[in-house]
């Protein structure tokens, strides 16, 4: 059986689930909140992984109403968490295209009580890559609601500097490959020269796959901002990660 049929069948069922990835603050080492990741806990194929389902979910148009759900439930997640904390969520281009996803957004927001200003949407650069008016219109429209947006896998695919300048972005977040590859020179010249544009043109760099503490301290050292990686916390149940926030967070 074709896995984009399971697939159909288990938003009714309910067969999805959110884990979410603590992101701390590197200067303060505050937890300052946390990034909402997919899983598929499939009766017939076991768990499959987001590399495996989110394609065919975006091929045959599933990621819309699976994306929407995943903003929502990360929302109402979020929503007990302390004050000021950020909630993280993947978006697909699919979905940014699709008509009526800021609607869904705002929704999302309202129906959870979550202030706009602590939802991130993680983005990646083949979104940017047709250059769409209606994709800028969306990513400004949702900015202007203080929702803030995220450039994930920065430094792979088709990654152009120009689409810093042409597109509204808070945030990058380096490559986890880039992290890994840190004891070797190219890879290290490369990490600092993203945390550099991002001080120079006023956005914040975050580290993902950060797994050592050596990877932290080069981080560090060079002036990134947040780091997320194993070390830091694995993607986590809802509970667990609400005592994290709890114990780890910033109070305010
Ligand atoms: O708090 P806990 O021990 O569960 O933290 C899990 C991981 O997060 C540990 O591996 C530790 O290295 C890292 N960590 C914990 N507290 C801090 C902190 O205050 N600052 C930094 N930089 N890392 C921390
Ligand atoms: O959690 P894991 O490393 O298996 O995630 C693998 C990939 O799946 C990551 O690139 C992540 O961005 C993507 N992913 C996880 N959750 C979601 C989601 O809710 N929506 C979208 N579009 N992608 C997701
Ligand atoms: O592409 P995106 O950044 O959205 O997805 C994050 C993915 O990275 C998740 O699948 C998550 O499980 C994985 N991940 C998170 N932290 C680490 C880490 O420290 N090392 C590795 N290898 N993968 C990680
Ligand atoms: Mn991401
Ligand atoms: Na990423």
């Amino acid at each position: 059986r074709a896995l984009e049929v399971d697939l159909e069948a288990a938003l009714p069922r309910q067969e999805f689930d959110l884990d979410f990835q603590p992101i701390m603050n590197i200067a303060s080492g505050e937890i300052i909140g946390a990034e909402a990741l997919m899983r598929w806990h499939s009766p017939a194929r076991g768990r499959v992984a987001p590399d495996d389902f989110i394609p065919v979910a975006e091929e045959t148009g599933l990621i819309v109403p699976l994306g929407e759900w995943a903003l929502r439930k990360a929302c109402a997640v979020a929503a007990s968490w302390p004050p000021g904390l950020r909630i993280a969520v993947n978006v697909s281009a699919v979905q940014l295209k699709s008509s009526g996803f800021a609607r869904s957004v705002i929704s999302a927001l309202a129906f959870s009580g979550v202030p706009a200003g602590q939802l991130e949407l993680e983005i990646t650069e083949t979104v940017l890559m047709d250059e769409s008016k209606a994709v800028l219109k969306t990513l400004r429209q949702l900015r202007e609601l203080g929702i803030r947006i995220a450039l994930d896998d920065f430094g792979t695919g088709y990654s152009s500097l120009g689409y810093l300048r042409r597109f509204p972005v808070d945030k990058i977040k380096i490559d986890r490959s880039f992290i890994r590859d840190m004891g070797n020179r190219d890879s290290a010249a490369i990490v600092r020269t993203i945390i550099g544009l991002g001080a120079e043109l006023g956005i914040v760099v975050t580290a993902e796959g950060v797994e050592t503490e050596r990877q932290l301290d080069m981080l560090r050292d060079n002036g990134c901002v947040e780091a997320q990686g194993y070390l830091i916390g694995v993607p986590s149940k809802p509970a667990e990660i609400q005592r994290l926030l709890k114990s780890r967070a910033t109070r305010s």
